[in-house]
């Protein structure tokens, strides 16, 4: 639907700052401010071609130009599918992340690496990044790897994660990048299921002066994969210790230097997959989201520019991991798109002290600084004496991505960090929409603390009634989000798999692609996004599914039965409870629960590991057997009186006994 004024009161709203204007260097990226906003977000919805066509012509580099900006032609989902963009043009995305600033300004800085250890980073410029990407390129197709090979990341955050993301891509390859605080099974299965040949690692990673074994990891997860032939290791700490498989290991340093430093791009149609990430959904197995080239890169380069209002020599510091969608458009893909200098920070905000990211942005002068709320209540809770002392005069912009932001942590952020002078854009988007898709424009978009504010440009979003999916039109409704219609950065499939990926998105709500989350568009036609609507947990950020955590509680061979469902949790935002029958009784409960949350470490990863385990003779389940989590939800949360009709369970007398349990030990 188009935007109007006169639907968007913007009463009880903020304006964007002064402190903003001020701090400015030149004009924002989009001048006239909101009325220029409405303009081009209607011209959008009401012309994708036109609009993105002559952003695609404009913003990217083209080897074959496109014909046919979206196919088919018109708008919205036709016939229950979704679009294509940019039809018969061919592109290359490192060239459009590197050669074409590579080639204008050799010496400006693309990365400033922050790592672990506070004064031992480094800054890479255009240029440099241009020969790294060429050779680590040549490495890989002296690998055998051929365009539309899928190759296995899994790296911590340096700078050879981006040299190896865009090499891969320059070949026309598919990256597909494991965060590297999964577990060696959860790799194995990634790189079973994306049928990766070849393995980037490194030989140990450092996070807030830890190590971790990285490689041995890797050389866990490949016990089951014997197709892998290749490993190319980044040599981080040098230890001594490293085991390693003759033929089959590589090391960086020594492969690098055995090219020259150019090599030319391998164009792909604009259609052709760029990488997958896989996410959790409502089932066990992780889905590979398959993104595309021009239409993701349009995405990332598009909100970048925009909405993060980036000016060419800004300095862009997004404190998430290029293992999560985040890393990917907001680290790596939309800084370097649009020229600018990206922060790639290796450690946590805790290390040495809770100052560190405040000091990284004084240190580097950043200009737009993006994190996850669960770090700012983190900060938050530290004290503020960790901020106060910080000048942080150069940041414009503070973003926020992952999970709601409570109104008070905005304030929080607004106050200390923003001092008021900086536009806070609370950015709602998924894996699987590629960049934001509701999220203020910096200097233009009012806010309201814990709102995304408005779609940007070629999202239509949509509120529907759960149960009748019938659209509720007008201000203030409450329901399910969807979005009407396809644009360039949204997923194009789930790999090998496009029935799930049609079951997922797009068919729950005919004619709609479905978010799977819960929204309100208030009285003044703001958006609140409230979370999951389905079995996901969002912990710290991190989207975890409560089928795949039970799956992993399953391989303890005690366990008969578990059910996980997320609690509210302070810092966190939410937290895993499982609630385990064991097959047999034990002597020392509270060492089986601690057995428990390793085996969930040890399956998926340290951080969907259970808070809470409750340990219950039998689960609340329909006489068909399906488990009742809403009451699992309910008893945790204290809400035993509104637990509805439990009399058509096949076992009521369940309840009292999980009620009183939970009370026990929680
Ligand atoms: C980018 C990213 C996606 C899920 C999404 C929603 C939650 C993300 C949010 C937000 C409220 C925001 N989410 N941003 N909820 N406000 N600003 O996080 O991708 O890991 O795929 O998670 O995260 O529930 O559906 P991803």
């Amino acid at each position: 639907m188009p935007l109007d004024n006169e639907h968007l009161l913007h009463e009880n709203s903020i304006d964007p700052p002064k402190g903003f204007f001020e701090r400015h260097p030149g004009t924002p990226n989009i001048p006239g401010g909101w009325e220029e906003y409405l303009k081009l977000y209607n011209q959008s919805i009401e012309n994708p071609s036109k609009f993105f066509g002559e952003k695609a012509k404009e913003f990217l580099s083209w080897a074959t130009p496109f014909t046919d900006a979206r196919y088919p032609p018109g708008n919205g989902f036709q016939n229950g599918d979704s679009a294509a963009w940019f039809l018969n043009g061919e592109l290359n995305a490192s060239y459009n992340c590197v050669d074409r600033h590579a080639l204008k300004n050799p010496d400006k800085p693309a990365i400033i690496y922050e790592a672990d250890e506070p004064n031992q980073g480094r800054t890479v410029t255009y240029g440099e990044l241009l020969k790294d990407v060429c050779r680590i390129a040549q490495v890989l197709t002296d690998l055998g790897v051929k365009k539309g090979d899928t190759v296995a990341v899994y790296l911590p955050m340096v700078p050879e994660a981006i040299t190896t993301l865009l090499a891969i891509v320059r070949i026309g390859a598919i990256h597909s990048v494991v965060f590297a605080g999964f577990s060696a099974g959860s790799l194995r299965d990634r790189i079973l299921d994306a049928d990766s040949r070849i393995v980037i690692t490194s030989d140990e990673s450092l996070r807030g002066g830890k190590i971790i074994e990285t490689k041995k990891i890797v050389d866990e997860a490949l016990k089951s994969c014997p197709d892998v032939r290749n490993v190319l290791v980044f040599k981080r700490t040098g230890t001594p210790h490293l085991p390693w498989v003759e033929g089959r290991d590589l090391w960086w340093h020594e492969e690098i230097i055995k090219h020259v430093p150019y090599s030319p791009p391998v164009n792909v149609r604009s259609e052709d997959t760029s990488f997958l990430l896989y996410t959790s959904g409502s089932t066990g197995k992780p889905k590979g989201i398959q993104h595309s080239t021009a239409g993701y890169l349009l995405g990332a380069l598009l909100t970048t520019k925009y909405v993060f209002d980036v000016q060419g020599d800004d300095i862009l510091f997004t404190a998430g991991d290029v293992g999560w969608i985040t890393g990917h458009s907001y680290v790596v893909y939309g800084p370097l798109l649009n020229g600018a200098t990206t922060v790639v920070f290796e450690g946590t905000p805790a290390y040495p002290d809770y100052s560190r990211y405040w000091d990284i942005v004084d240190k580097h002068k950043v200009t737009q600084f993006y994190v996850a709320p669960t770090a700012l209540r983190l900060l938050k809770r530290a004290g503020s004496k960790y901020v106060q002392n910080h000048d942080l005069s150069s940041i414009r912009v503070l973003g926020s991505v992952g999970e709601p932001i409570a109104a008070e942590v905005w304030e929080w952020y607004n106050e200390y960090v923003g001092r008021g002078k900086a536009h806070i854009c609370d950015t709602y988007w998924q894996t699987e929409t590629g960049s934001h898709i509701i999220a203020p424009i910096a200097g233009v978009s009012k806010t309201k603390p814990g709102s995304a504010s408005f779609p940007f440009f070629g999202i239509d979003p949509v509120i529907l009634d759960a149960t009748t999916g019938e659209e509720l039109k007008g201000n203030n409704v409450e329901g399910v989000l969807a979005i009407r219609n396809p644009w360039p950065s949204m997923a194009r499939t789930v790999w090998k798999d496009y029935n799930r990926f049609l079951d997922t998105y797009l068919r729950p709500y005919e004619g709609y692609y479905f978010t799977g989350d819960g929204a309100a568009r208030d009285q003044e036609g703001f958006y609140w996004v409230l979370g999951r609507v389905d079995d996901v947990v969002n912990v710290s950020g991190h989207r975890l599914s409560t089928a795949e955590i039970e799956s992993a509680l399953i391989e303890h061979n005690l366990v008969g039965e578990s059910a996980v469902v997320g609690f509210p949790d302070e810092l966190t935002g939410s937290a895993v409870a499982a609630f385990v029958s064991l097959k047999k009784d034990v002597d020392n409960p509270a060492e089986v629960k601690k057995e428990l949350i390793l085996t969930v470490r040890k399956e998926i990863g340290p951080f969907a590991a259970p808070k809470l385990i409750i340990l219950v003779s039998d689960l609340p389940k329909t006489r068909s057997g399906k488990i009742m989590r809403r009451i699992l939800r309910k008893v945790l949360a204290g809400e035993e009186d509104s637990l509805g009709d439990i009399s058509t369970l096949s076992n009521p007398s369940i309840v009292e006994e999980i009620i009183s349990t939970v009370k026990r030990d929680a």
